[in-house]
């Protein structure tokens, strides 16, 4: 998502760079442009004005600096009105008071019962709180059954719903049933319609009348456009909304709701869904966002993942071998899995600053995941004497090891001249104290660096 409106921001902005100063003159263009490519990602009409009026009267204000770059003081102006936008700080959950009772609303297949078990992950790892969950959708078939077994495999309790009953019956028993859980939270996933009907919003309001929710959040799908902002308009005129879960970012959404649904209501965004799985679930921080979308990075998300799936004291214990010049191939194969856990290279390179830029360039190369899958399949086709040297492998080995990894000889020559080079260039760097983990050889040129 926001790929295509991250292009034509940059694009825009580019063209600023290397005039010296912001004039009326210069920026209209770039305005026209910003203009064009939020109308494009779908952003509504409405917004789209109140934020270009905003970013004209302050790239025209007293305020700008002078001698500084003209794209990169309106690139600023631009970034800082995004942020504003998007709604400023993050918003996360409020789980003060026991119980906490979260509604989950939103129409049809948008992904509640998905955001429900996702939600009840975060609260018991992210906050150290027991959550449960409770289902109210008497009228599908089979949903009550997909949130237990959601429920089941991340181990969190699931009140047993009997779809025979009224939603209104099941809230009450679930109410006894949360404090003989002793839940810190509950989250209740609630039925979808395919619209907005009069029927549902009075089965909510009833059931919020029951068991006054400390939050209603509304799940709505990032791919649905527009007409999201009239939905969420409608949920908060008649339920109350507090918040927004927007799921699906992970797909390719143009993104224009997302960045309507805030200013045009005034709900905040508080979480993202950014895949199928359970743990694709992440705070929705503005400047973060705002960031993406300009192409300027986004390093702190990328190493708070690092932080979760890598292996600390593995790469500690790389880098001590790096720094003695005692690297090996397989210490490099080691170091090669633990970054797939971050998710494949092109995802983790979106987050560099620049980097969309530079991908669009790289079109033509081999993709780095398909050269990272030949230098494992090299590595594992090496003997583990080799691997601890790879200065001992000579003519018939490497034939052996391109036949055993279905490469070239040259991919193998190729290989071992980067691995070589590389553990040379990362032992200099790591003793002059500049490098981390992470050097990547095969990936071109002198290698490639994560930023920790
Ligand atoms: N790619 C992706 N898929 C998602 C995300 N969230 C949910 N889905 C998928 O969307 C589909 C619908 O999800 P559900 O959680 O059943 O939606 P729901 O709103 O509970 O649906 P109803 O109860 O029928 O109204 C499922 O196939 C989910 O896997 C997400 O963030 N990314
Ligand atoms: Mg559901």
């Amino acid at each position: 998502m926001f790929e295509k409106l991250s292009d034509r921001m940059t694009d825009s902005l580019r063209k600023l760079s290397g005039k010296g100063k912001i004039s009326e003159a210069n920026i209209e263009e770039a305005i026209k442009e910003v203009r064009m490519s939020l109308l494009e990602a779908d952003v509504n009409f409405k917004v789209v004005k109140r934020f270009i009026d905003n970013v004209k009267a302050k790239a025209l204000g007293e305020n700008v600096i002078r001698g500084v770059d003209a794209g990169q003081q309106f690139t600023k102006i631009v970034h800082d009105e995004l942020v504003d936008l998007l709604g400023n700080e993050a918003v996360g959950l409020e789980v003060t008071q026991k119980p906490t009772v979260i509604f989950l609303v939103g129409l049809q297949g948008v992904g509640k019962t998905t955001t429900a078990a996702k939600l009840a992950l975060h609260i018991r790892k992210k906050l150290d709180k027991k959550p449960v969950l409770v289902p109210v959708d008497v009228y599908r078939p089979a949903a009550i059954e997909q949130l237990k077994t959601l429920g089941r495999d991340i181990e969190v309790p699931v009140f047993d719903s009997d779809p025979k009953m009224k939603p209104k019956k099941i809230l009450k028993a679930a109410q006894k049933w949360a404090t003989s859980e002793e839940a810190d939270v509950v989250i209740v996933d609630t039925a979808g319609r395919l619209q907005l009907d009069q029927e549902l919003m009075s089965e909510l309001t009833d059931l919020k009348a029951l068991w006054k929710p400390t939050e209603v959040l509304l799940v709505a799908d990032a791919m649905l456009g527009q007409q999201s902002v009239d939905v969420a308009q409608g949920f908060h005129d008649q339920v109350g909304l507090s918040g927004l879960i927007l799921t699906k970012v992970d797909g390719d959404a143009r993104g224009g709701a997302a960045l309507s649904i805030r200013e045009a209501i005034g709900i905040p965004i508080k979480f993202l869904g950014v895949g199928e799985k359970q743990k694709d679930l992440e705070i929705f921080h503005p400047d973060r966002l705002a960031s993406r979308i300009l192409d300027m990075g986004d390093v702190v998300t990328l190493v708070e993942k690092a932080q979760e799936v890598i292996d600390q004291d593995e790469a500690q214990r790389a880098a001590d071998r790096m720094m003695k010049g005692e690297f090996t191939a397989d210490d490099f194969l080691k170091q090669i899995r633990q970054m797939k856990k971050l998710g494949s290279m092109e995802s983790i390179m979106k987050m560099l600053p620049g980097m969309g830029g530079m991908m669009k360039q790289m079109k033509n190369m081999t993709p780095p995941d398909d050269e990272i899958k030949k230098i494992e399949a090299i590595i594992c086709s090496m003997t583990l004497e080799e691997r601890s040297d790879c200065r001992i492998i000579h003519g018939s080995r490497r034939v052996r090891i391109a036949k055993g990894s279905g490469t070239r000889v040259q991919d193998v020559n190729k290989f071992i001249k980067q691995f070589q080079e590389a553990k040379k260039m990362m032992t200099g760097l790591m003793k002059m104290g500049l490098g981390g983990g992470g050097g990547l050889p095969g990936m071109g040129g002198g290698g490639f660096k994560l930023p920790f």
